[in-house]
């Protein structure tokens, strides 16, 4: 099922359309300049103090050349590193960027235990060499109605249960992200219940559209949009799709999530982009694109209706908001 699996809601196979690797990485882009690769990374490192031709990451893929399966344009590198929720950091979006800067994400480890035959503490390292990845464009539906189309790379989170093996108990996957005030200074805020914490029913996280994403345009995930290692969910609000996960655990029970402890009322559990369910204080009916002006219509399950339905046959999406 899983190589020749193709999204249903798409009227063709998205690669057809953007062959992988029809742009150049930032390290590509670099090597085509004979900027060895040593070097290169180097200059990553001090990326700030570029100029801005070799600033600004893939700039070169030219404009709406990348598209998801409805035939949107991707947002660019700058907007996808610029706009960010990542409140371990900050509330303030387009500051998440500079105060998550420096953070370190290396060495990191991703505990996974509980309902499994084969309980692994896997490095990223680990991760990266044991599960080709590949590039997945997705929409980013935010619940506070933004969104954006962003070119991850990463890899099914099938592949890694697949590998620890849940036991038939197994329910739900309950995801945690790091816990280090020192290194995440809005953790400070001691008004959230840090960690931040995810959880996922078992057969919603062994859907193929279900990924963890380790990179995106081609480069290493930044540090704004959850390095080392996050999970990207696309049906569902982007609050679901947690940044900067250590620990991943099998349960019989339902997980609390940071949102719904501190609101029950505004983020449910299930969390799927939904135009007739209304959040409490405003419209989910449309949206805002990033780098557009207007708004769209915001689509069933984010526009991955005919992928994921089936698995809320039956429920009441009213009351499992
Ligand atoms: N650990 C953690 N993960 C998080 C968040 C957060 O504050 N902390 N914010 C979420 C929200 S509300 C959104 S919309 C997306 C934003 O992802 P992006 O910044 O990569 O676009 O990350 C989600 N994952
Ligand atoms: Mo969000």
């Amino acid at each position: 099922m899983k190589n020749d699996w193709k999204f249903k809601s798409a009227p063709i196979d998205p690669s057809e359309i953007t062959p992988r690797g029809s742009y150049l990485s930032r390290r590509d882009f670099l090597k085509s300049l004979g900027i060895v690769s040593a070097s290169a990374a180097i200059l990553a490192a001090c990326a700030p103090n570029l100029p801005d031709t070799a600033d600004a990451g893939p700039q070169e893929i030219p404009e709406g050349s990348l598209t998801d399966e409805l035939g949107d344009p991707v947002n660019s590198y700058d907007e996808i590193t610029n706009y960010n929720n990542y409140y371990e950091f900050t509330t303030d979006k387009q500051g998440v960027a500079r105060l998550a800067a420096d953070f370190e994400s290396r060495p990191w480890s991703i505990e996974v235990s509980g309902l499994v035959k084969n309980p692994k503490t896997y490095t990223i390292e680990d991760l990266l060499e044991r599960f080709p990845q590949e590039e997945r464009i997705y929409r980013l539906r935010c619940v506070e109605a933004w969104s954006m189309v962003i070119p991850w790379e990463g890899f099914e989170i099938a592949a890694l249960l697949n590998e620890v093996e849940p036991t038939a108990d197994a329910k739900y996957v309950r995801f945690e992200a790091l816990l280090d005030s020192d290194r995440m200074p809005g953790q400070k805020a001691s008004f959230y219940p840090w960690p931040y914490q995810e959880g996922l029913r078992l057969d919603e996280a062994m859907h193929p559209l279900a990924i963890f994403a380790t990179g995106l345009y081609g480069e290493p995930l930044p540090n704004q949009n959850g390095a080392p290692f996050r999970l990207v969910v696309p049906w569902k609000y982007g609050f679901k799709s947690i940044k900067a996960i250590t620990r991943i655990e099998l349960v019989d029970y339902q997980p609390d999530t940071l949102w719904s402890t501190i609101a029950p009322n505004e983020y449910g559990f299930y969390a799927n982009v939904n135009p007739q369910v209304d959040h409490p204080r405003w419209s989910q009916k449309t949206e805002r694109r990033i780098g557009e002006i207007g708004r769209r219509e915001t689509l069933m399950f984010n526009g991955y209706e005919q992928d994921v339905a089936y698995l809320y046959e039956g429920m009441d999406l009213q009351e499992n908001y």
